[in-house]
C-alpha cells in the first residue's frame, strides 16, 4: 500500500472523511478567520505535494484552534498520545523541541514523514488490539486455528517486510515513537522504540491469550481491558500463588485419573485436556469472594461436572464415588437422574479469603444450555430477595461446551436477558470448555462463526480466549474476568481453548473420526506435568513436594472410596440445588396434607378493587380509554363483581399483603396482550413516567414485579422457572402471548417443569398462563395444546383411587403438575390462591381465556371469593337439570369457554331439564371423586365429553379412559367436538363457525348416539 493510500485509510479509520477540493474551500469559508491552506488550490490527493498536511501541522503547532477541529483531533492523536492541553504552557515548546530533536524543525518534508510514521504506529497498535487474537497461540495442540482460519491479518507485523504495509522500514525499528493514550504497553514510559512497541504488542496480544474487546463501544471499558493486559509485568505471580495453582491442578488431574482407574468402563465425561478448568473456576470464585460475593450460582454441562462437584463445590467424595455402584438403591421418591446431571448446594468458608461462600450447581438435563436461563432466573431471585440490586453479593457462572455454545439458540436468548432491568443478573462469567470438538463433529461443521464465542458479541461482552495449557495465563484471565464483572456488572467470556483427551465419553473411539487430531492428542504432555516441570525447573517447588502433593490427594480419594462402599442408599435430596429452609419438615416432607380455604375477606376484596380502579399518584394523566376501564372496575367493585382481570388483581394483591412476592413476566404482560390487564399506567404527558398501582396497596407489602419480557419463550420461561426455584414464598407467573407459543420453550416444559421434581426432588410452583380458545383466529393463536400437558401428567388413567378426606391434596402432592381451565374469574382467583396456600409446590398450567375476558357472563360475585370459599375442581350442573336428575337424558362434561356456547345453545333448544352441563375446572390431576358423584347423580343419562378443540387435541384422550375407570367401563363416554385435524384450527372463519354449529347440534341431539356401540 502506498503511503498516500495508507494515509487515506488511516484518516478514514479516524472517522475523518477525505475532503474534496470544494469541501475544503467550503470549510475554510465557513471557518472565516481560520487557517487558509495553500493546499486549497492544490490537488490534495495527487501525492505530488505534501505541503498541505505539513503546513496544517505547523499551523496547528502554533495554535491548535487555527485549524478545523477534525485536524486538531487528528494531530493530537498522532502526536505522541498525549492530548493537547492548552493549560500546559510548555506544550508548544515541547512540540517544537520534539521536532527539533528529530531534526524536523526546518525540514517540512521530514515533518510529514514524522506525522505519517506516528499515525502508522498508532494504526499498528490498534491493529494488534483488534486483530492480535487471530494469531495468538491458543491451541495447545498447535494444529488448529481457534478462529477456524489460518489467515494472518495483513496489518500485523509478523515479519520485517510487513513494516512496509505501514510505510515503515527496518531502519525505523529503533526510532522512538510517542505512545498514544489508547495503549498501556509503555507502562510508565511515554515513548518506545518501534521494535519494543511491536515486541510488547506481540507479548500482550499474540501469545497464549487472545483478546476480543475492540468491538465494545465504550472507551472506558476498552481502556480498562487494555490496561489490564498491556501494562508490562501484569502477569506476575507470587510463588505462593504458583504453588496453589499447582496444587489445584493436582487435584483436578488426579481426580480424573482416579475415576479412570476405578471405573475405566463407566461414562464420566471427563475433563482430561481441560483440567485447568478447576483452578480457573476457583480463581473466579476466590477473586469474586474477595470483592464481596457471597453466593455463586453455577450452571454447567456434563463435561467435568463430577470434578467440579468434588473440587469446586467440595461435595464429599464418597457421595460421588458411591454413585458408580450399580447396586445403589434410591431412597427418595421419583425417578432420579444420572450422576452427571445432579445439582448441589454447599455453604463453606472460602480458603483464599476466609469468608463464607455459598455455591450452588444447578441440576440440569442432557439438553445442552437449557439450564442457562434457569441459572439466571435463580440468580436474579437470590439478588432480589437479598436486596442485592447491583449484584454485589450474588453472581452466576455459566459453563459451556464449544459446540453447544455456538449451536444452541437459548444461549442467544439468555444473553439478551442480560441487560434488561427485570432480568439482569448484573453480569455473568461464562467459561467455555473449548475442546475444539462436539461429540464427533469438527468445529468447521458445527458453526459458521470464527469462534464458538461470537454470540457474546451481541451484548458487547469482552471475550478472553486463552490457551488452556498455560495455567498462569488462564488464572490471569479469570481474575480479570472476575474484576470486569465487579467493575462493570456486565457479562464476560473466558474461552478455554483446550482438547479432549479421550472420546466424547470414555467408551467412544475418537480415532474413527478425528484421526490426526487424536494422533497429536496422544502425544500431548498433560498440563500438570508441563506446569510441574516448569515450577520445579525455576525452583518454585521441589520434585519431592510435588510428589507429596499427589500422594496426599490420592490418599484422600482412596479413603473416600473405601467409605463410599458403606453407602447403600442414594438420597437425591442430598443433591438439592435450592433448599427451602423451614418450608418442609425435617424429613423434607410437607408440614401438612391440607389446604385452607382460598377465599379472602370482603374488605380486602373491596380495598384491592378500589386501588385497581385508581391512579394512586398525584398529577398523573392517564389515557382516556384507560380511565373508562378504571371506572368500569370501580363500578364492578361497588357491585361486588369481578371480571377476569379484576379477579387476577384480587389474587395478586392478596398475596402482597401477606408478604408473598408476586412476579408476572412475559411478552406484553404489563398491559396484557388483550389489553385487559393494565398493571402499569403510563403518564400521557411525561415520557417514561409510569405507575404500578399494585405496589400502592398497603404501606407494608411485598413488592409486585410485572415485566414485559424480550420476545423469547425458551429463555424467559427458563428464567422464571429459575426465579421460582429460589423461594417457595413467591408467586411466579409466566404468560405466553398466545398459548401455542409455549412450544418454543418445550425443552423447559418437558425437561424441567414436567419432570423436575421426579428427577431432582425439587419442588417448583411456577404458574404458566396460556391463552387458549378456538375463536376463529387461525391455526396459530388458538390452541395452547392442552393435550401435551395432559399427556405428560403422571396420574394413572386406569387406577381407581381410594377416596379419603385428604384425597384432593394428596392427589395434588402426587402429581407432577396441575392443569386447570377455569370457566369463571372467581375460580381463576382461587386457583392462583391455592398455589401458595398448598403446603408444597407444584407447577400450575392455566389455560386462560381470550374472549371470556370481556364476556358479560364470565363474571363472578364477591360471594364466590369471600372467606370460606375455595377452588372448585368441578363445577356441577346447578340449574334445572340438577333438580330433576332422574329425568336428565344427557350429561355434557366440558371445560373452559365452550361451556358458555353450550349453555346458550341449551337455552335456545329449551333443553335445560334434559341436559346437565358439568364443568371440569381442574383437568389434571383428574377429580375422580367429584366426577364419580356427578356421574352417579344422573343414572339414566348418556355421558358426553364436549370440547371445541379437534378430537386429536384438547382433553378427550386424557379424560376418556379416566371417565371409563370411574364407571368401571360400564357406560360409554361419547365424544362431541371437532374432527381430528393436523392443524390446531382452521384458517377460515366460516369453516370455524360451521364446525362449531355442527358439534353444538350433535351435543344437543339426544338421539345422536342411539344404537351406537362403544
Ligand atoms: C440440546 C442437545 N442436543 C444434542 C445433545 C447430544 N450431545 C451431547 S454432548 C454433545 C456434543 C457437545 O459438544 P460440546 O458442546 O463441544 O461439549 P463437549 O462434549 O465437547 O465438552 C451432543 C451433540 C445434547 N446433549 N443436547
Ligand atoms: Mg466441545
Amino acid at each position: 500500500m502506498s503511503h498516500l493510500k495508507l494515509f487515506a485509510a488511516t484518516l478514514k479509520c479516524h472517522g475523518i472523511k477525505l475532503l474534496e477540493k470544494h469541501d475544503i474551500a467550503r470549510k475554510v469559508f465557513l471557518h472565516g478567520q481560520r487557517y487558509v491552506s495553500s493546499g486549497i488550490s492544490e490537488p490534495f490527493l495527487s501525492g505530488s505535494n505534501s505541503n498541505y498536511v505539513e503546513e496544517m501541522y505547523y499551523a496547528w503547532l502554533e495554535n491548535p484552534k487555527s485549524v478545523h477541529k477534525s485536524w486538531d483531533l487528528f494531530f493530537r492523536n498522532a502526536n505522541a498520545g498525549q492530548a493537547y492541553d492548552p493549560h500546559l504552557p510548555d506544550q508548544l515548546e515541547r512540540k517544537a523541541s520534539f521536532l527539533q530533536s528529530h531534526g524536523l524543525a526546518q525540514t517540512p518534508g521530514k515533518a510529514e514523514k514524522l506525522v505519517e510514521d506516528h499515525l502508522a504506529v498508532q494504526s499498528l497498535i490498534r491493529a494488534y488490539q483488534i486483530r492480535g487474537h487471530h494469531v495468538a497461540q491458543l491451541d495447545p495442540l498447535g494444529i488448529l486455528d481457534a478462529d477456524l482460519d489460518s489467515f494472518v491479518p495483513s496489518d500485523l507485523i509478523t515479519t520485517i517486510d510487513k513494516l512496509g504495509f505501514y510505510g515503515l522500514h527496518e531502519s525505523d525499528l529503533d526510532k522512538v515513537f510517542q505512545l498514544p493514550t489508547t495503549t498501556f504497553i509503555g507502562g510508565s514510559e511515554t515513548s518506545l522504540s518501534l521494535r519494543e512497541i511491536i515486541r510488547r504488542l506481540e507479548n500482550t496480544y499474540c501469545q497464549h491469550i487472545g483478546l476480543e474487546f475492540m468491538f465494545i463501544n465504550d472507551v472506558e471499558q476498552c481502556q480498562w481491558i487494555r490496561q489490564k493486559f498491556e501494562t508490562p509485568g501484569v502477569m506476575k505471580f507470587t510463588n505462593e500463588e504458583k504453588r496453589t495453582l499447582l496444587a489445584r491442578l493436582v487435584r483436578s488431574m488426579r481426580f480424573e485419573d482416579f475415576l479412570a482407574r476405578k471405573w475405566s468402563s463407566e461414562k464420566r465425561f471427563g475433563l482430561e485436556g481441560c483440567e485447568v478448568m478447576i483452578p480457573a473456576l476457583k480463581t473466579i470464585i476466590d477473586k469474586s469472594s474477595e470483592m464481596g460475593i457471597e453466593y455463586v450460582i453455577m450452571g454447567m454441562p456434563h463435561r467435568g461436572r463430577l470434578n467440579v462437584l468434588a473440587n469446586v463445590i467440595r461435595k464429599e467424595l464418597e457421595q460421588i464415588f458411591c454413585q458408580f455402584d450399580p447396586k445403589l438403591e434410591a431412597a427418595d421418591e421419583g425417578s432420579g437422574d444420572v450422576k452427571y446431571h445432579l445439582g448441589m448446594y454447599h455453604e463453606r468458608i472460602n480458603r483464599a479469603t476466609n469468608k463464607k461462600i455459598t455455591l450452588s450447581l444447578m441440576a440440569n438435563p442432557s439438553h445442552l444450555e437449557a439450564v442457562d436461563p434457569v441459572v439466571q432466573g435463580k440468580t436474579k431471585a437470590e439478588q432480589f430477595y437479598r436486596g442485592d440490586m447491583a449484584g454485589k453479593k450474588v453472581m452466576s457462572i455459566l459453563l459451556h461446551g464449544d459446540a453447544a455454545f455456538a449451536g444452541q439458540g437459548v444461549v442467544y436468548e439468555t444473553f439478551h436477558l442480560s441487560d434488561l432491568p427485570s432480568y439482569t443478573t448484573n453480569g455473568t462469567i461464562h467459561v467455555v470448555v473449548n475442546n475444539q470438538i462436539g461429540f464427533t463433529t469438527d468445529p468447521r461443521m458445527a458453526r459458521s462463526s470464527p469462534y464458538p464465542t461470537d454470540v457474546a458479541r451481541v451484548v458487547n461482552a469482552p471475550i478472553f480466549h486463552v490457551n488452556a495449557d498455560d495455567p498462569e495465563a488462564v488464572m490471569y484471565v479469570c481474575s480479570v474476568a472476575a474484576e470486569w464483572r465487579n467493575t462493570f456488572n456486565k457479562d464476560v467470556v473466558v474461552d478455554l481453548v483446550c482438547y479432549r483427551r479421550r472420546g466424547h465419553n470414555e467408551m467412544d473411539e475418537p480415532m474413527f473420526t478425528q484421526p490426526l487430531m487424536y494422533k497429536q492428542i496422544h502425544k500431548q504432555v498433560p498440563v500438570l506435568k508441563k506446569y510441574a516441570d516448569k515450577l520445579i525447573a525455576d525452583g518454585t517447588v521441589t520434585l519431592q513436594e510435588f510428589e507429596e502433593e499427589i500422594a496426599k490427594y490420592d490418599r484422600i480419594c482412596e479413603e473416600a472410596y473405601t467409605r463410599s462402599k458403606d453407602n447403600k442408599i442414594l438420597h437425591i435430596k442430598h443433591w438439592l440445588d435450592s433448599p427451602w429452609p423451614g418450608f418442609f419438615n425435617v424429613d423434607g416432607e410437607p408440614k401438612s396434607m391440607s389446604c385452607p380455604p382460598t377465599g379472602i375477606s370482603e374488605d380486602l376484596l373491596t380495598h384491592i378493587g378500589n386501588v385497581a380502579s385508581s391512579v394512586p399518584v398525584k398529577d398523573f394523566k392517564i389515557h382516556a380509554g384507560l380511565s373508562r376501564i378504571l371506572r368500569a372496575r370501580l363500578e364492578m367493585t361497588k357491585n361486588r363483581v369481578v371480571d377476569w382481570a379484576l379477579a387476577e388483581y384480587m389474587a395478586f394483591g392478596s398475596f402482597l399483603k401477606e408478604g408473598i412476592h408476586v412476579r408476572l413476566s412475559g411478552q406484553d404482560v404489563e398491559r396484557g396482550t388483550f389489553s385487559h390487564r393494565h398493571h402499569v399506567l403510563h403518564d400521557q404527558e411525561v415520557d417514561k413516567r409510569t405507575c404500578v398501582p399494585m405496589n400502592h396497596l398497603w404501606e407494608q407489602q411485598a413488592p409486585y414485579t410485572v415485566c414485559n419480557s424480550s420476545l423469547s419463550e425458551y429463555g424467559v420461561l427458563g428464567f422464571e422457572l429459575g426465579f421460582a426455584m429460589a423461594s417457595p414464598n413467591a408467586l411466579v407467573c409466566w404468560e405466553a402471548q398466545f398459548g401455542d407459543f409455549h412450544n418454543t420453550a418445550q425443552c423447559i416444559i418437558d425437561q424441567f417443569i414436567s419432570s423436575g421434581q421426579a428427577k431432582w426432588v425439587r419442588h417448583n410452583g411456577i404458574v404458566l398462563l396460556l391463552p387458549h380458545g378456538m375463536e376463529g383466529m387461525g391455526p396459530e393463536h388458538s390452541s395452547a395444546r392442552p393435550e401435551r400437558f395432559l399427556q405428560m401428567s403422571n396420574d394413572d388413567s386406569d387406577a381407581y383411587p381410594e377416596f379419603s378426606e385428604q384425597f384432593e391434596v394428596s392427589q395434588l402432592y402426587e402429581c407432577n403438575w396441575i392443569v386447570v381451565n377455569c370457566s369463571t374469574p372467581a375460580n381463576y382467583f382461587h386457583a392462583l390462591r391455592r398455589q401458595i396456600l398448598l403446603p408444597f409446590r407444584k407447577p400450575l398450567i392455566i389455560l386462560t381465556p381470550k374472549s371470556l375476558l370481556r364476556h358479560p357472563e364470565a363474571k363472578s360475585s364477591f360471594d364466590e371469593m369471600v372467606s370460606g370459599t375455595t377452588f372448585q375442581r368441578v363445577i356441577p350442573e346447578n340449574g334445572l337439570a340438577a333438580h330433576v336428575p332422574h329425568e336428565v337424558r344427557r350429561v355434557i362434561f366440558c371445560t373452559g369457554k365452550v361451556y358458555y356456547d353450550l349453555v346458550k345453545e341449551r337455552k335456545n333448544q329449551d333443553l335445560e331439564k334434559q341436559v346437565a352441563i358439568t364443568r371440569l375446572e381442574q383437568i389434571s390431576p383428574f377429580p375422580f371423586d367429584l366426577l364419580k358423584e356427578e356421574l352417579e347423580k344422573y343414572p339414566g343419562a348418556d355421558l358426553v365429553w364436549c370440547q371445541e378443540e379437534h378430537k386429536n387435541s384438547g382433553y378427550y384422550d386424557y379424560v376418556k379412559p379416566r371417565f371409563r375407570t370411574i364407571v368401571n367401563h360400564t357406560r360409554p363416554i361419547w365424544y362431541v367436538g371437532r374432527e381430528p385435524a393436523a392443524a390446531a384450527a382452521t384458517g377460515n372463519k366460516n369453516t370455524h363457525l360451521v364446525s362449531l354449529r355442527r358439534f353444538l347440534d350433535t351435543a344437543f341431539n339426544l338421539e345422536a348416539f342411539e344404537g351406537k356401540t362403544f
